[in-house]
This record gives structure tokens, sequence and C-alpha cells, in this order.
């Protein structure tokens, strides 16, 4: 069964339309608007553009349900039970830069519990979605995690803290990264967490792990990830929706990550 819902086809339907107005802006982006939301965190009009055209089909196809979206905020919804969750462009940076990896996000949470994700890979017009009980998918694909099962064999994703994070944030990552790398076969960081997460989905990657992520970039993520046999975690066991610090990987390769990252809290502070 390839077929997703009918709140799932409208998802599907936005995103390719949101992604159809980003390409068109990525074929000129020296055109762009180009303004800063905090010390390295850029926006454009090609964000505030495509996330109109998801609020508008959203909300048309389903009057009522609330939304969280990266540049609007929060929209409370008269029907309680229902969220979107939006990042209309993941990878903004790699956008503006010209680099053909970004993508749209969209989320469906039910009840409190994260129920459908959609993924746009807009340049490489690879659209990944997941429903809870209907799996993970790539077209007429079905998704699973890669089975590797040893680290050194290993491909990890991950998200570098970017200017404006904090001292301690950057010292953790080069920590981590120094626990890492020995490890696995090689770490890629490419700047789209939605992506990321699609891609272990998707068997590209082993394992993606990064801090302080928003939920608009990991909700649609998690549900492929899930969907797709992998499990997702809170880095240190908190709720990952909140803290936004995420494990994804398959079930052999998790805690072996896992014990990577415990191992570098330990680096430089045994003197
Ligand atoms: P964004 O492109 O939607 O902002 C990459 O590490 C992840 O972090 C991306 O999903 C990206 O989402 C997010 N991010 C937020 N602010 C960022 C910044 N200033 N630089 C790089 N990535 C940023
Ligand atoms: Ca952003
Ligand atoms: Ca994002
Ligand atoms: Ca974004």
């Amino acid at each position: 069964m390839s077929k997703p819902s009918p709140v799932g086809t409208v998802m599907i339907a936005a995103a390719r339309a949101a992604g159809r107005a980003l390409a068109r802006d990525f074929g000129e982006i020296e055109n762009l608007q180009v303004s800063k939301k905090g010390p390295a965190d850029f926006v454009s009009n090609a964000d505030h553009r495509a996330e109109e055209i998801i609020y508008t089909q959203l909300s048309k196809a389903r009057p009522g349900y609330g939304f969280i979206m990266e540049e609007s905020g929060i929209v409370e919804g008269t029907d309680k039970s229902n969220k979107f969750i939006v990042d209309p462009l993941d990878g903004t940076l790699n956008f503006l830069h010209g680099q053909p990896h970004y993508a749209v996000s969209i989320a469906l949470e039910r009840e409190g519990k994260l129920l459908t994700g959609v993924v746009y890979d807009v340049a490489k017009n690879e659209i990944f979605w997941a429903e809870t009980g209907r799996g993970a998918w790539l077209e007429q694909r079905k998704l699973r995690v890669a089975a590797r099962n040893r680290l050194n064999e290993a491909v990890i994703a991950t998200g570098t803290p970017w200017h404006g994070k904090s001292e301690a944030a950057h010292t953790g990552f080069a920590r981590e990264l120094l626990a890492m790398t020995p490890a696995c076969a090689g770490i890629r960081r490419y700047g789209s967490a939605a992506l990321d997460l699609a891609w272990v989905a998707a068997g590209r990657f082993d394992g993606f792990w990064e801090r302080d992520l928003k939920p608009w970039d990991i909700a649609a993520g998690i549900v492929l990830v899930r969907e797709a046999g992998g499990v997702v975690q809170e880095i240190d066991g908190g709720d990952v929706m909140s803290t936004g610090s995420v494990l994804a990987s398959n079930a052999d390769l998790q805690p072996l990550i896992e014990k990577q990252l415990r191992h570098a809290a330990s680096f430089g502070k045994q003197s």
C-alpha cells in the first residue's frame, strides 16, 4: 500500500505547490530580499512565499486545524486535536548560497502524537512521506532504514552549531565530533535536518544526530524514520519535540552512537 490518507494527500499537494514556488525563486536568488532574524538566522521572501502557499492550502482543506510555522508562528485552531507543523524551507542557508539541497517539511500532530510527515526535496524532486501505520515511502518505494550494524561502516549525518549559539554548544559539538569521527566510516553535514532524517529513513544515512533543533525541523522526519523501522530518541533521554536534540538511526546502531556521544561529554573534563 503506497497511498496516503486524505489529509496526507493534501499535505503532499501543499508541499509540491510550495516546492514549485521555491524552485522558481532558486532560479533567481540574486533577486530575493534577505533579512536576519538573529545573528546568523537568515530568512528570505522565498521562505515567506512558500509558507503562505502551505498555510493557504492546508487551512482551506482542513479549516480549524492549528498551525506551528517557522516564519508565521502559532495559529490556534478551533480543532484542538489537530496541528500542522510547517517548515516551508529547511536549508535556507543552502538555498541562499545556490546549493540545491533544501526541503519543504510538513507534519501533522493529532492528539499530541505525530501522525503524518512529508519532506519534499525540491531540487531532486523527491517526495518522502510517512503516516503512522502506513509505512514510509519515496514514490513507489517503501522505505526501510539501513541494516548496517557496525559503527565503523556507518555514514552518520550531523548538524553543527552556528554563529550566535553559545560557546558551550560549540565546545560540546566539538567533543561529540571528536568522539564520533574515529568511530564511524564518515560524517556528513548537508544543512537540512528534515532531509537528514528523510535520508535516515531511506537508508542513505545510517544515523543522524543534532542538538537544539526546532519542532518544524524534525517533526515530519521523525515520522519517516519511525515508519521506516528506525528509532528516534532525544539525545539525553528527554522529550525530543521539546529540546530538539535528536538521535535517529536503526536499532542496532542507536546504542553505539549514544555511547560515543556519552563518551564525548567526558572529553576535556578529567584534569
Ligand atoms: P532552516 O534552514 O529552516 O533554518 C541545520 O543544522 C538545521 O538547522 C536546518 O534544519 C536549519 O533549518 C536549522 N537552522 C536554523 N538556523 C540556522 C542557521 N543560522 N544556520 C544553519 N542552520 C540553521
Ligand atoms: Ca530558518
Ligand atoms: Ca528548518
Ligand atoms: Ca526554514
